[in-house]
């Protein structure tokens, strides 16, 4: 039996927890107190978006879930390094995250800066140590998605750009170039990956390139939707809600979709993503149900 969407989140938010705590090194293990750091950023917090993507996509793909469990934590461990390091003093310099003391607060900077690069190194050790998919070139070409995704073509240049623009005026290509790799390409490479583990699994469904490319092209749709949406969320939720400091795009003088086309103009823009999004998914019929769920929650959320 179809279960409805809430519980299909929380049901994987509860278990996928068990998962991460598995996969990060126990806080007893030396060096404890970078473990406890480790464990402190990424467990008990989080929406876990980017997880549910690859296992809406898993679903998808006919994929077995414990497979799918592996790159789900391994994306969600390069986006808490991704927050960790961006709020250290040296680039957002913020002090709240998840509701909770940013890790720099909690433990100091030079910690934050090893748990970034500790988190960030684990995700690759889980790709390369667990089996991801049948075909070892598969699995080669995974973990290259991931680290182009995560670095300089994708979300650290995203980043550079980022922090080059404060205070100047982007055009809305410029604009969207920096979030389609800072916030975006992580968010495309979950729905990839776990789109990934299904192909070539017995089983499994064998995604063909055309719809390995209409997934692509709903990842990218959707991981814009969801910047625009948090441009929005910025000006209009407040810190409690967002469990994150409310206002600091416009407080740092950051270029967004909001000072580019006014609060309304930016929400009229993530309804038309969200849109084009779900029209790249119309082949996949119900097996793409969740993805649609999904692509909804992001445009419709709250925080
Ligand atoms: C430091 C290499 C490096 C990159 C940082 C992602 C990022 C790049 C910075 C985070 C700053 C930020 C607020 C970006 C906007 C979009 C975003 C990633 C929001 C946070 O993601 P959520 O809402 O967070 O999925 P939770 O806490 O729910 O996981």
């Amino acid at each position: 039996m179809r279960v409805d969407f809430q519980s299909w989140i929380s049901a994987h938010q509860v278990r996928f927890e068990d998962v991460l705590s598995r996969l990060l090194p126990h806080a007893e293990v030396a060096p404890q107190r970078l473990h406890e750091a480790m464990r402190y950023v990424v467990l008990d917090g989080g929406k876990r978006v980017r997880p549910l993507l690859a296992f809406a996509a898993g679903e998808l793909a006919g994929t077995n879930e414990a497979r799918v469990d592996v790159v789900a934590a391994a994306v969600e461990l390069i986006h808490a390094y991704s927050l960790v390091h961006d709020d250290m003093p040296c680039m957002d310099d913020d002090v709240l995250r998840r509701g909770k003391p940013t890790c720099h607060v909690q433990y100091d900077d030079a910690t934050a800066l090893l748990v970034g690069d500790s988190l960030q190194a684990l995700a690759f050790q889980l790709l390369a140590e667990h089996r991801l998919n049948d075909d070892a070139a598969r699995q080669l070409e995974m973990i290259r998605l991931l680290a182009v995704a995560s670095g300089s073509r994708g979300m650290a240049g995203g980043q550079a750009i980022d922090l080059a623009s404060v205070g100047k005026y982007l055009t809305l290509p410029e604009l969207e170039f920096m979030h389609i790799h800072k916030t975006g390409a992580l968010i495309r490479a979950a729905v990839l990956l776990g789109a990934h583990c299904g192909s070539g699994m017995q089983g499994g469904s064998g995604l063909g390139p055309a719809q390995m490319d209409k997934l692509d092209h709903f990842g990218k749709l959707i991981g814009l939707a969801f910047q625009v949406v948090d441009d929005v969320l910025d000006c209009e939720a407040d810190t409690a809600t967002l469990g994150k400091t409310a206002g600091k795009d416009a407080e740092s003088d950051k270029p967004t979709y909001v000072s580019l086309l006014g609060i309304q103009g930016a929400r009229d823009m993530a309804h038309r993503l969200h849109r084009e999004a779900l029209e790249t998914l119309t082949e996949f019929g119900e097996t793409a149900q969740r993805l649609r769920e999904l692509a909804d929650f992001i445009v419709l959320r709250k925080f």
